[in-house]
């Protein structure tokens, strides 16, 4: 229980979508200097989630049973019988939020349940999906099953963008699947994590890699998150459709370094059914019921 001498928890922040999409390589250039071991972009592994800190890194089971493990043995964690492996880094973004890297969410090798039971303890998501194929029918039926709250304080990066070679095709991408998520999240992004992660420290390659603008969104739906955070004790995702979302704490104006207006022209969508819900194997309460 949080106690008010207690620092309010960070928003946690799930990194999802299909198999190679860029999930691990995004957390990597989230985390800068910092890199994660390979050993945990390589292989097949459980939700993987990040706390700022030097603690030693343990898995969870889903009994909730906590284990000290090595990073040189991350393969041998039993992926079905493992919730999540702690990790803890030192790094800025860890500051501000926890991020949880989970699986590709269609890996024919790895039941779905690996993900699933780990949704209730995420805020907020970035989804990432494939330029070359984005938005796919099973990205769709996983998002039409998140709870509101989760999908309005989400993030759309569409990956691997150097992938498309003409600006016509760039645009056509883009376009569609604005079209096919509209309401759906904060906002969308084109990205090559590839070209942000050579930009190093030129800032025109930055940009133009579709970092930059994705980063200063990121600064602003991270300071919403943690003013809601501070007001919920359970994430985002355990509040059912058609409950309020309890209003962030309103912060004195002061200065911004980064003054960017949110991608805010989506309307409302509607709720997911509890049977939709259900096609996409979510838990009960996830998708359009109110208890
Ligand atoms: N060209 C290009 N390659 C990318 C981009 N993003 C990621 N990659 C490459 O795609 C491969 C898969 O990236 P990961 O970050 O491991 O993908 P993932 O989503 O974590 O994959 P799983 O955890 O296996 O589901 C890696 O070889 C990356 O270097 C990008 O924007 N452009
Ligand atoms: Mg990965």
């Amino acid at each position: 229980m949080s106690t008010a001498t207690q620092a309010p928890r960070k928003p946690r922040i799930a990194l999802m979508g299909e198999f190679s999409a860029g999930k691990s390589t995004l957390s990597n250039l989230l985390m800068g200097s910092r890199p994660l071991p390979e050993k945990v972009t390589a292989t097949r592994l459980s939700p993987v989630w990040m706390s700022h800190g030097t603690h030693a890194p343990f898995s969870v089971d889903v009994e909730g049973n906590t284990q000290e493990v090595s990073l040189d043995h991350l393969e041998d964690i039993p992926v079905e019988e493992t919730m999540c492996i702690r990790l803890f880094l030192e790094c800025d973004i860890l500051d501000v939020c926890d991020l949880i890297d989970f699986p590709g969410i269609s890996d024919p090798n790895m039941s779905s349940e690996v993900w699933e039971r780990m949704l209730p303890e995420v805020d907020a998501v970035i989804w990432l999906t494939h330029a070359t194929q984005a938005w796919r029918q099973s990205e769709a039926a996983v998002w039409d099953a998140m709870p509101d709250a989760v999908r309005e304080n989400s993030t759309l990066l569409i990956t691997r963008f150097d992938k498309l070679t003409t600006e016509k095709d760039r645009l056509r991408v883009f376009k569609r699947v604005k079209r096919e998520t509209q309401g759906q999240f904060a906002a969308t992004f084109p990205i090559s994590l590839l070209q942000a992660l050579e930009a190093g420290e030129d800032y025109d390659l930055w940009d133009a890699s579709g970092a930059g603008p994705f980063v200063e969104h990121l600064i602003e739906a991270i300071d919403k998150l943690s003013k809601l955070a501070a007001r919920t004790e359970l994430p985002l995702y355990n509040i059912p459709n058609g409950t309020p979302v309890p209003q962030p704490v309103s912060a004195p104006v002061a200065p911004r370094r980064v003054k960017r207006p949110l991608n805010d022209d989506a309307p409302k969508r509607e709720r997911p059914t509890a049977e939709q819900a259900q096609a996409a194997g979510l838990p009960p309460g996830s998708g359009g019921s109110t208890s």
